[in-house]
């Protein structure tokens, strides 16, 4: 009896003993989060959002991640600034150009490790992020990039992000065969203690699939892409991974400065006040578009992630299951382009959203043109790579409805052979996905304003003059650009010309109208979908309805302008020819 007493005020010791040091715990746990609450300058974007059923998420507290200070280094493109070679190395640059439509001659002057303007708007210096952020592996696809561009992408991530967060830089070669980046990168890489990996496809598989490759072969939680000439900007990571520690269905993307393809000069892309988002026309061209005050209105800050329909393509990051439990990228794109779209309608159909993040800078070196070719993937095809591709988005994705504007806008794609896209469509109703009307009216809602519904043609195809038997064409020129008259090819391209049924006359994306020098390839005013144009289907004459006068080409020196219509003159008289694909 007196044992069994002893025994049971030993435990009911133990048991205020252990029920002490409890109370301590908590005690200390609440002070803890009190100071968290208290201590910094900003509410940061991941705490003021996080609800309070979320808030136990936060388990190890908000960290700033800015970095102590950043030395100014004297040397070529330091700071960012532009590099200027030597006249003497002119041959190299423009050699270096032509090879890769940036000048690596300059690039291979300037350190791996330079340093760069910090771009950001100074608040994004005071937000605070969750300090155990996910696990993050950087993607970098390649195909023949020049050697200092590929590696200073990679030191700048390595120089700019959370070591703890960083588990690695996933390098995947797109059968690259200039000879370094087949020889010497493995031995360049080892200096990075394994860190970045490398592999490499076996054949060409252009970037899209290969970034599905980097996907599925990558180790951490979270993935970001970037293309192969890059430099991330201060502190970049962690704002783009708060939002997806939030919600794993949120993809962000940075916002992408620009790097001068000649002088490497690293450039702001916006001012200060303004924020733009991904939007796209109606022929899926990519636009950039001043975010509407209904999506700017509901934040507190003005450096605070914004929502958007789309991204340009090659910088973003996503949770890595997430993107996997997508499908990926729709195996069927092949190459280059469209991609982004793809992937950006999928998100926001089937649940998820996408937020451009202003505190996320990363600067792009935008090329003078695309060095390389579509590869054997591309010989395989009967038509434009890039067409083929959109055609697959849209009939994945568009309603009935919106695909008519993109045929207007794209006539020939109507008769482009897409392959099979069952297993995309079955996805998205696997997904249970919302319709294109619900993305419209929800998210991308800016985009009619300024891309309005598209009147169907009355006639696409080659506009072919009576008199020479010539074609009216672009020469390619950018607008505002004079209009000329060329042998008929038929393959379309410069010389495939819409009228729609509301007298616009245009080609591609552009406009067809008339000023005293003559007839001109223009911009198309924005929001606006109509034109001057009338066309005479029985005396083939093209009338301007504002200055009462048709095109006219003249019989000596081929011009092409405005003359009182005159129907019986075979050079006022013009005939259209649908084309088809070759
Ligand atoms: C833009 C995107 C790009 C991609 C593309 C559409 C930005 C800044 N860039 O074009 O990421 O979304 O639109 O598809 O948003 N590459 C390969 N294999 C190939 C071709 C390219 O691995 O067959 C690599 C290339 O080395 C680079 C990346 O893919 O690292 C993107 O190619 P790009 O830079 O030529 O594309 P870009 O910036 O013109
Ligand atoms: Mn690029």
């Amino acid at each position: 009896m007196v044992y069994m007493r002893q025994y049971l005020s030993r435990k009911s010791r133990t048991i205020r003993i252990i029920f002490g040091i409890l109370l301590l715990v908590i005690l200390m746990y609440l002070l803890s989060t009190y100071n968290k609450e208290t201590n910094y300058t900003f509410d940061s974007p991941i705490a003021a959002r996080l609800s309070h059923r979320e808030r136990p998420k936060l388990v190890s507290g908000l960290g700033n991640f800015e970095p102590k200070q950043i030395d100014e280094v004297e040397g070529p493109g330091e700071g960012g600034k532009p590099y200027h070679l030597r006249q003497d190395q002119q041959n190299d640059a423009d050699q270096s150009e032509s090879e890769y439509g940036m000048n690596v001659a300059c690039s291979d002057e300037i350190s791996l490790d330079r340093t760069i303007l910090d771009t950001r708007l100074s608040e994004c210096k005071h937000w605070d992020y969750p300090e155990n952020l996910p696990s993050t592996s950087v993607i970098i696809v390649f195909h023949n990039e020049g050697w200092s561009v590929l590696l200073r992408t990679v030191h700048s991530v390595i120089n700019r992000s959370p070591p703890n967060i960083l588990k690695e830089v996933l390098l995947v070669d797109d059968f690259s065969d200039k000879e370094n980046l087949k020889g010497r990168l493995e031995g360049y890489i080892e200096q990075f203690n394994g860190k970045v990996r490398l592999i490499r496809n076996s054949q060409r598989e252009g970037l899209i699939r290969t970034r599905s490759r980097g996907a599925k072969e990558a180790k951490g939680e979270v993935i970001v892409f970037l293309d192969a000439h890059c430099e991330v900007n201060t502190n970049w990571l962690p704002p783009l991974l708060a939002p997806i520690y939030r919600d794993r269905t949120v993809m962000t993307v940075p916002v992408i400065d620009g790097i001068d393809h000649k002088t490497f000069e690293y450039r702001p892309v916006y001012g200060e006040d303004r924020h733009f988002r991904g939007i796209f026309e109606w022929g899926m061209l990519y636009k950039e578009n001043e975010v509407p005050q209904r999506e700017l209105s509901t934040r507190k800050h003005n450096s605070e992630p914004y929502k958007s329909p789309t991204h340009a393509g090659g910088l973003f990051a996503i949770n890595r299951e997430y993107f996997l439990e997508l499908g990926a990228y729709d195996p069927g794109l092949l190459v280059w382009g469209g991609e982004n779209f793809e992937l950006s309608f999928k998100i926001w159909q089937c649940g998820g959203s996408i937020e451009w993040v202003p505190c996320s800078r990363v600067g792009h070196v935008y090329r003078s043109f695309m060095p390389y070719n579509f590869g054997k993937l591309a010989q395989k095809k009967k038509g434009p790579l890039i067409t083929i591709n959109y055609k697959r988005v849209i009939e994945t994705w568009f309603d009935d409805k919106y695909k008519e504007y993109f045929y207007t806008r794209e006539p020939m794609a109507r008769f482009l052979d897409m392959g099979d896209i069952t297993d995309q469509l079955a996805l998205k109703s696997r997904l249970k996905c919302k319709n294109f009307q619900w993305f419209m009216e929800n998210v991308a809602y800016d985009v009619l304003d300024k891309y309005p519904e598209l009147p169907p043609n009355i006639h696409f195809g080659e506009m072919r003059s009576v008199a020479v038997s010539k074609c009216l064409d672009t020469l390619g020129h950018a607008p505002p650009s004079l209009m000329a008259i060329q042998h008929c090819h038929g393959f379309g391209n410069n010389q495939l010309i819409r009228l729609n049924a509301k007298g616009q006359l245009g080609v591609g994306e552009r406009c067809i109208e008339a000023d005293a020098q003559g007839i001109k390839l223009a911009f198309c005013r924005m929001g606006t979908v109509d034109g001057p144009w009338l066309y005479d289907e029985n005396t083939h004459t093209m009338l301007h309805r504002v200055h009462k006068k048709c095109i006219a080409l003249h019989p000596q020196t081929s011009h092409l302008s405005l003359m009182p219509c005159d129907i019986n003159n075979a050079y006022q008289q013009w005939i259209f020819k649908e084309i088809r694909p070759k």
